[in-house]
């Protein structure tokens, strides 16, 4: 995937140009994840945590049909405020680029744009996933699939347990997809520090994940992605029966009011923002700029490694 038409913030291409550590974020976070009017603030927060950690932010979406790697604060106003920005994974880029459209891309387009741009290093939230009924609705992000042939490390708090956390690390098993976690043997579940399930292997600093990056191109792993993920500390996590009653209660009326196919995500999460009152919104976002800061460390660890 390296074909796309892409247009350059003129910061990001500038430190591609010379090397310097970049970080790539996603824009559905920002446009279908997080309730406004936060989500601009946050966005910005996400940028700035890239920069104090020493590597430059570049934001990924699509203005008018075209690809922009690095948005600059108006393009982001406009994706973080604008009506019908449109969700974009990687199937729907080609025709949101024809139709000149506004859109926001999830884990897997931005995955894919960032390769294609060059940036090795990827910092999200949460990750699609497998969804609890997907044996009878086929429902799995295709979040999954495209890590699969994406060689790009993506930090994150593992998958949200709205999601069956099991399938998913299955899943990524079968794709071939690396999974690490960072100072932890315990796959997160987002909301929750741990998501139940145990992990083979984990990272301890940011120079050890700068090096796992470095041995999989060294030994020829060129298709894959790679999953750092970081948990929150037990102390900031979402209470964890006012998770659990959240989640029950979004499960059911999505069943009640049949909502399917890409509106699911964005469903769910809106409703924990609402359903708690804010209080997994501030969990939402000290986790997203964890992972922010830490994805950071390891761009510019790998960037003194390689330069
Ligand atoms: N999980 C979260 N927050 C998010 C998303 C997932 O905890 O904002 C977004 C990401 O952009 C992810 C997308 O790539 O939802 C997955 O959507 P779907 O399940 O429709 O593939
Ligand atoms: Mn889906």
């Amino acid at each position: 995937m390296t074909d796309f038409q892409l247009r350059f913030g003129a910061e990001v291409a500038d430190a591609l140009r010379s090397r310097r550590p970049v970080v790539a974020l996603e824009s559905t976070i920002v446009s279908h994840g997080l309730p406004r009017p936060d989500n601009l603030r946050v966005a910005r927060e996400i940028e700035q945590a890239v920069r104090d950690a020493g590597a430059v932010p570049a934001t990924i979406g699509m203005v008018a049909g075209e690809l922009v790697v690095g948005l600059d604060d108006t393009q982001l106003t406009r994706l973080a405020t604008a009506d019908g920005v449109t969700k974009l994974s990687v199937r729907d880029l080609a025709v949101a680029a024809a139709i000149r459209a506004d859109g926001a891309t999830t884990v897997a387009a931005t995955s894919a744009v960032a390769t294609a741009a060059g940036i090795g290093v990827f910092a999200t939230g949460g990750l699609g996933g497998v969804h609890r009924d997907a044996a009878q609705t086929f429902d799995e992000s295709a979040d999954l699939v495209t890590l699969a042939r994406t060689p790009i490390a993506v930090v994150c708090a593992g998958v949200k347990s709205i999601l069956d956390v099991g399938a998913t690390l299955e899943r990524l098993e079968t794709l071939g997809v690396g999974v690490v976690g960072y100072r932890t043997h315990r796959f997160p579940g987002f909301f929750v520090t741990d998501g139940g399930f145990d992990l083979d292997w984990a990272a301890d600093s940011p120079e050890q994940v700068a090096d796992i990056i470095a041995a999989r191109a060294e030994h020829g792993v060129h298709h894959g992605g790679l999953i750092v993920a970081n948990p929150l500390p037990a102390d900031e996590q979402l209470d964890p029966a006012l998770h659990d009653r959240t989640l029950a209660d979004g499960l059911a009326t999505l069943a009640r009011d049949g909502i399917t196919g890409k509106a699911v995500t964005p469903f769910l999460l809106a409703h924990f923002h609402s359903a708690t009152a804010g209080a997994s919104l501030a969990v939402n976002v000290r986790i997203i700029l964890r992972n922010a800061d830490l994805a950071a460390r390891i761009a510019v660890a790998a960037a003194r490694q390689t330069g």
